[in-house]
């Protein structure tokens, strides 16, 4: 009898156990997005994709657009620390000036991952993982599709993404280690298109007034502002694409398009559906288990060899 008297008083006590592990599971995490604003399609995309993919998990999703400002996205992050949130999510818009408020997270025990793009920091343990694509890598992939295919062509116009943002920055830096290896082609002028379509236009437009028929190839950060610079192209009289070859990187479905109509030659693919991605990652944090440090999508050049082929399939 004292026996199944304790038989059943430990059932008990697990039972609760049992209650309390599951009332706490159901619990809804709550995440604060802090993203950069909504320049590109790209960055629609990926808005989107954070988005759906909470809403699909259940979980709480406080975003905040940083409309193309730093000081925006440190006050959402200082905020999202106020409420207590269970993870930040930040996309940071430049490479530089988080710390103060990354230390802040830290104090409050919230783990911070940065998404999309990197952030400098002598503190490597004021975030917890990064989660991305390899800038770098894209900015050569670009550089190499242009060494193999310019034949004759050599003068490289280039359109920037957002000054200070690691995506621009990376971009920027392989693509003139690349050039360096091929003495023949040469960057004539670099200017900042800030990761738009109408950035990219007006730059275009600007170089084509400044340099006419020099302009050989244009070397894009992002889709969107090549496709500007399409539009500035024909309005020029020019066709893009056979009087100027277009390289850009992202590969949205608009960008991919313009590669199977022949106005952009070639596109790197950038993905930017991290929603699954990242909730996944959260779940590991807030379980205590180890997360990847950094960690990239595989990305891969669309050109006229295989657009049409994957035209069908792109999802952003
Ligand atoms: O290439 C561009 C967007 O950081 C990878 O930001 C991202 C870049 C992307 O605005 O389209």
């Amino acid at each position: 009898m004292a026996s199944l008297l304790k038989k059943l008083g430990s059932f008990a006590a697990g039972a609760t156990l049992l209650f309390a592990a599951s009332a706490a599971l159901a619990k809804p995490l709550t995440v604060g997005f802090a993203q950069t604003g909504a320049e590109s399609a790209w960055r629609t995309a990926n808005t989107n994709s954070m988005k759906s993919e909470a809403e699909k998990r259940g979980i709480n999703l406080k975003f905040a657009d940083g409309q193309g400002k730093q000081e925006n996205q440190i006050r959402a992050v200082r905020t999202f620390v106020t409420q207590g949130v269970d993870a930040i999510v930040l996309a940071p818009i430049v490479e530089t000036g988080w710390e103060p408020v990354l230390r802040e997270a830290k104090r409050a025990k919230i783990p911070v991952v940065i998404m999309d793009r990197k952030v400098q920091t002598s503190d490597e343990s004021l975030y917890a993982c990064f989660i991305g694509s390899d800038f770098y890598k894209e900015g050569a992939m670009a550089a190499e599709w242009i060494a193999k295919n310019a034949g004759s062509r050599s003068k490289i116009v280039e359109l920037q993404g957002t000054p200070g943002s690691a995506a621009a920055n990376e971009r920027r830096k392989a693509f003139a280690d690349e050039l360096a290896k091929n003495p023949a082609l040469k960057i004539i002028d670099s200017q900042s298109g800030d990761f738009r379509r109408s950035g990219g236009k007006e730059v275009m437009e600007a170089f084509l007034k400044k340099h006419g028929k020099d302009i050989e190839i244009v070397y894009a950060h992002n889709d969107d502002m090549a496709l500007g610079a399409i539009q500035a192209i024909e309005e020029a009289g020019l066709k893009p694409g056979k009087d100027i070859l277009i390289v850009s990187i992202d590969a949205i479905k608009e960008g991919v398009q313009a590669v199977v109509d022949g106005k952009i030659n070639a596109v790197v693919e950038c993905n930017p559906l991290f929603g699954p991605k990242i909730y996944d990652t959260i779940a590991k944090i807030k379980a205590g288990e180890p997360v990847e440090r950094s960690s990239y999508n595989v990305d891969i050049v669309i050109d006229s060899t295989n657009a049409a082929a994957l035209i069908g399939q792109r999802q952003y």
